[in-house]
């Protein structure tokens, strides 16, 4: 496809509540969208980066950056594109994955609508709505949390993730567990906030039957989470680590990890996504896809990447709801505790031209 014209879009919408993790509570989400424009038509991408480098290393204004004065020019000059040429096209820019994989998520979604063929389709996806999860911020008392968990569970989410930080781990996992039951899916994540010397204090939530602990060390300590794999009975599940497919084989060649934790923006789009589901596939190692607060585009690629056959875990794909009163696309709503997954051509989503202009801080038009 030839790419005529780029559109970078911010937008900030807020959140319907405080999202706190182990680094920042977030209050609204700011978002770059790109809208790719090709003779064949239009393709819609998300950028997942957040507002500050907390998460990883990139963050919005540095992503917007890069597209405008890095990736856009190569992919302009590159004359015909396809979404699979994108990551090759633009390796050598280093680093910088959120922004890359919104550029081939839009030409991805581009050419699918213009083929008639939705991502789930061509994900090779092996069901029609997958099971909802909700990730639960860390909340200033036990009873507020007791509180919030009771209701996601009353709105039918099948999973709970609870975010931890040292000081708030074995407690708030002892309460929910005694509270809702054992046969309660329960997990945890900890956004690197740990060292290899907590390993005593993480050993404790071994009795509560997690279904995984998610990324407690730090992103580039493989080495560490090889050895605390060895030292807890949770299974040790990998997010910020895993930053390529060759990152999950290493990670799983050195035992770092028994599951991982898939998000396309993290490591440079939905096709090097396809790639980690495979390796783990291949290895035994089962997945699932994890959220970055998307708005409905995000949320819908999320849903079509859940439903591939290597998805067996319920992911952090939740309703719209659980984020935003008010989406940029028709909301995703809970169905008995799954997330239905779009059918129509591409990422199956139309954007809502009222809601868009409202929740928009910026707008440019980049032409090749
Ligand atoms: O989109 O439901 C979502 C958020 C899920 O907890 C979530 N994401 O480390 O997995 C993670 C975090 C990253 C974003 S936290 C602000
Ligand atoms: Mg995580």
């Amino acid at each position: 496809m030839k790419l005529t014209a780029v559109e970078l879009r911010r937008i900030s919408l807020p959140l319907v509540a405080p999202f706190r993790t182990s680094f920042g509570t977030e209050t609204t989400k700011d978002a770059l969208l790109v809208r790719a424009v090709t003779p064949d038509g239009e393709g819609w991408g998300e950028c997942v980066a957040m507002g500050a480098p907390l998460y990883s290393s990139e963050y919005i204004d540095a992503a917007e950056d890069v597209v405008r004065r890095f990736l856009l020019p190569r992919l302009f000059a590159a004359g015909d594109v396809t979404a699979g040429q994108v990551a090759h096209l633009l390796a050598p820019i280093k680093g910088h994955p959120m922004a890359k994989a919104a550029l081939e998520m839009a030409l991805l979604d581009a050419e699918l609508r213009a083929a008639g063929q939705s991502l789930a389709t061509f994900f090779g996806a092996v069901r029609d709505r997958v099971p909802s999860g909700v990730s639960v911020g860390i909340m200033d008392t036990i009873a507020q949390l007791l509180d919030v968990v009771g209701g996601y569970l009353a709105e039918g989410y099948v999973r709970i993730k609870l975010k931890i930080e040292p000081g708030w781990d074995v407690e708030p996992v002892r309460a929910v567990r005694e509270r809702f039951g054992d046969e309660l899916l329960l997990q945890v994540d900890a956004n690197t906030a740990y060292t290899l010397g907590d390993a005593r204090r993480l050993a404790e939530l071994d009795p509560f039957g997690l279904l995984l602990i998610e990324q407690p060390l730090a992103e580039d300590d493989l080495r560490g989470h090889a050895e605390l794999a060895k030292r807890i009975a949770t299974p040790v599940c990998l997010d910020e680590s895993v930053t390529s497919a060759r990152a999950a084989a290493d990670a799983i060649a050195l035992g770092a990890c028994q599951i991982i934790n898939v998000k396309p923006g993290r490591v440079g789009g939905y096709l090097e996504a396809r790639r980690i589901a495979a390796v783990a596939a291949a290895n035994g190692v089962p997945v699932w896809c994890g959220g970055m607060l998307e708005t409905g585009i995000g949320r819908g690629a999320n849903a079509a990447l859940a439903a591939g056959p290597e998805f067996t875990l319920p992911g952090d794909v939740s309703a719209s709801g659980r984020f935003y009163a008010r989406d940029i696309t028709e909301p995703f709503v809970l169905d008995d505790g799954h997330i239905r997954v779009p059918t129509g051509p591409g990422i199956g989503v139309d954007v809502l031209a009222d809601v868009l202009a409202d929740v928009t801080t910026a707008v440019e038009t980049v032409r090749g």
